[in-house]
């Protein structure tokens, strides 16, 4: 509206004006005409008539130049919401989580200490454990406690016993079996048993020595380097060397049953045509029968072929006492 009013405000002026210099014009035309009548003489001219009266409007002007550039209009109405953004940077990392559930069973833990050392396997380790006493201990064969003599003091003790002769109480004319088993009284006479003296004498090198009373009562004996008696798969074969010649004080009268192997009267292994155990009534490693026959009848310093014997000892090889016994080196 602002713009309309001037715009016709405009063209009041402009026509205003055109109209006024019309009638200037129209003036001077007049004043020339009437110079150029003052020197006409020919015709007289009246005076100027009246100022005729207005003209009518004229045409509307042309269009006016543009105006200026108003001012600032206000400020428009918020615009609509735009597009989402993009996604933004990844965030600090979070506090700890919780603890985890409990896990499974570990493995089998490992094999425990061993154990203590339990009861000796021999009257070596028992005396090695500080025990100085002859006599019976408890010893260990194979898991299985069982009781042997000992010797504590003879030749440096250690010994294990595993036959005696002394007074004929028991009966050593016996079978196979009892010969394996053992059989008579620790604290007199007594046969240790093949099966315990295999055990005993196949862990290292064992020595052996044998104490002898003859009829002459003489206490001798006769020691070997080296004894053992093998399995029953051998029939007890022994195996025996390294006699002591200097220092034993009987000769050698086992060393001849090296590598045989053990009879009874009911098992004959022996090499004669007879059955030794039987005509010689003991039990031993006969060979053609033998030198020795410690298992022999008890007939002390009785003149008999089957009494209990030994080579070499005095007055008619009879024997009154004998004692048979090992220790490992
Ligand atoms: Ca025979």
């Amino acid at each position: 509206r602002g713009n309309m009013e001037l715009y016709l405000c405009i063209v009041y002026l402009v026509l205003a004006f055109a109209f006024t210099m019309a009638q200037d014009t129209h003036a001077v035309s007049d004043a020339t005409d009437l110079s150029y009548l003052k020197n006409n003489t020919k015709n007289d001219i009246g005076l100027p008539g009246a100022i005729g009266a207005k003209g009518d409007i004229g045409p509307p002007g042309a269009i006016g130049a543009k105006g200026d550039v108003g001012p600032p209009g206000a400020i428009g109405a918020k615009g609509d919401v735009g597009p989402s953004g993009s996604i933004g940077a990844k965030g600090d990392v979070g506090p700890p989580g919780a603890i985890g559930a409990k896990g499974d069973v570990g493995p089998p833990g490992a094999i425990g200490a061993k154990g203590d050392a339990g009861p000796p396997g021999d009257c070596k380790a028992a005396f090695l454990a500080g025990n100085t006493e002859s006599g019976i201990y408890n010893v260990k064969v194979k898991k299985r406690k069982i009781q042997v003599f000992c010797d504590m003091e003879t030749d440096g003790g250690g010994w294990t016993v595993f036959q005696r002769r002394m007074n004929g109480e028991q009966d050593f004319f016996l079978n196979w079996d009892d010969y394996r088993q053992g059989f008579g009284n620790l604290s007199g006479e007594f046969w240790m048993g093949l099966d315990n003296l295999h055990h005993f004498t196949s862990h290292g090198n064992t020595q052996l020595r044998i104490e002898m009373k003859d009829c002459d009562n003489q206490t001798r004996y006769a020691k070997y380097g080296s004894f053992a008696v093998l399995g029953p798969s051998t029939n007890f074969q022994l195996q025996i060397s390294s006699f002591y010649q200097s220092s034993s004080t009987i000769p050698d009268s086992l060393g001849a049953h090296n590598g045989r192997a053990f009879s009874t009267k009911d098992h004959d292994n022996d090499r004669s045509r007879l059955n030794c155990a039987e005509t010689h009534r003991g039990a031993w490693w006969y060979n053609n029968c033998h030198s020795s026959n410690l298992n022999g009848e008890y007939l002390p310093c009785a003149e008999q072929f089957h009494s209990m014997t030994w080579d070499g000892a005095g007055r008619n090889k009879k024997l009154q006492f004998s004692e048979m016994k090992f220790r490992r080196n």
